[in-house]
C-alpha cells in the first residue's frame, strides 16, 4: 500500500544528493558518465579499451558497480588509473549515496573524468540520477534489436547509445538498421556509435565523443 510514496521519497532524496554531486563535478570541471546496459553487453570491456587508449597523464578515475565480486575493478585497475568497486550486495542499481561515499577520499581537483559503470541491468539504473553529466547506454548485437522498444526509459535518457559486439554481426540475426531505427523511435536524435571492443572497430568515434564531452565540461567551468 505504501510502496509508491516510499519509492517517491527515496527517489527525491536521491535526486537532491545527485544535484549536489553534479554541482561539485561542475565546480571542478569533471565530466561524469553513467554507463548502463544489460549484464554482459560490454561495459567493462569498453572501459578497459578506453583506459588503454587514454594518455597516461589523463586525470581519469572509475567506479564500477556490481551486486557481487570485485572482478571488474580488478580488470580495470590493470590500466593504472584509480578504480573502486561498488558492491551493492543485492541492489540492482547504483545510487547517488554510493557515489558520494566512494569518491569521498578522491580529491576532485585532481580529476577530469569520472567513469561510472552501473550494475548490469537495463531497467532500475535508469531511475537513479548519480549526478552524471550524461548517461551512456550499451546494446550488444546478441541482445536483439527490439530492446530499445522494450526498455525505452534508458534509451530515452541516454545521450549516447553504443551498439557493441559488431564483430559478431555475421553470426547473429541482428538487424542493425532496425536497432538504430528503434533507438530513434524512442529518442529522436540520439547519437549512436557502433563498436567492437574485441576488434577495436568504431572505438575512435567513441573516444571522440568522450573528448568532446571532456572539453565541454572544461568550457562550462570557464563560464
Ligand atoms: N565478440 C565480442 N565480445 C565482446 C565484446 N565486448 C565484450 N565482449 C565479451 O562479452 C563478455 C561480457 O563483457 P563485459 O565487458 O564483462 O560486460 P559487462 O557489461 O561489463 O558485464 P557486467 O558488468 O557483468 O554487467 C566478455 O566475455 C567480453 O569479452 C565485443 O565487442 N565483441
Ligand atoms: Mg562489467
Amino acid at each position: 500500500m505504501n510502496r509508491v510514496p516510499l519509492e517517491r521519497k527515496v527517489l527525491s532524496e536521491n535526486d537532491k544528493l545527485a544535484a549536489e554531486l553534479r554541482a561539485r563535478f561542475h565546480e571542478h570541471g569533471i565530466l561524469c558518465l553513467n554507463i548502463i546496459s544489460s549484464p554482459g553487453s560490454g561495459k567493462t570491456s569498453l572501459l578497459e579499451r578506453t583506459l588503454e587508449s587514454l594518455p597516461r597523464e589523463t586525470r581519469v578515475a572509475v567506479l564500477t558497480g556490481d551486486i557481487q565480486t570485485e572482478n571488474d575493478a580488478v580488470r580495470l585497475a590493470r590500466a593504472g588509473f584509480p578504480v573502486k568497486q561498488i558492491t551493492t550486495g543485492g541492489t540492482c542499481h547504483l545510487d547517488a549515496r554510493m557515489i558520494e561515499k566512494h569518491i569521498a577520499d578522491w580529491p576532485l581537483e585532481d580529476l577530469d573524468i569520472l567513469l561510472v559503470e552501473n550494475v548490469g541491468n537495463l531497467v532500475c539504473p535508469s531511475s537513479y540520477d548519480l549526478g552524471e553529466h550524461a548517461k551512456v547506454v550499451l546494446l550488444s548485437v546478441t541482445e536483439g534489436e527490439d530492446k530499445p522498444l522494450k526498455y525505452p526509459s534508458i534509451f530515452f535518457k541516454a545521450e549516447l547509445a553504443v551498439i557493441n559486439k559488431i564483430d559478431l554481426l555475421p553470426y547473429v540475426p541482428f538487424d542493425i538498421a532496425k536497432a538504430r531505427e528503434n533507438i530513434q523511435k524512442v529518442h529522436p536524435g540520439c547519437e549512436i556509435v557502433e563498436v567492437s571492443c574485441t576488434t577495436g572497430e568504431g572505438l575512435d568515434r567513441w573516444m571522440r565523443w568522450l573528448e568532446i564531452g571532456r572539453q565541454q565540461a572544461i568550457a562550462a567551468l570557464a563560464r
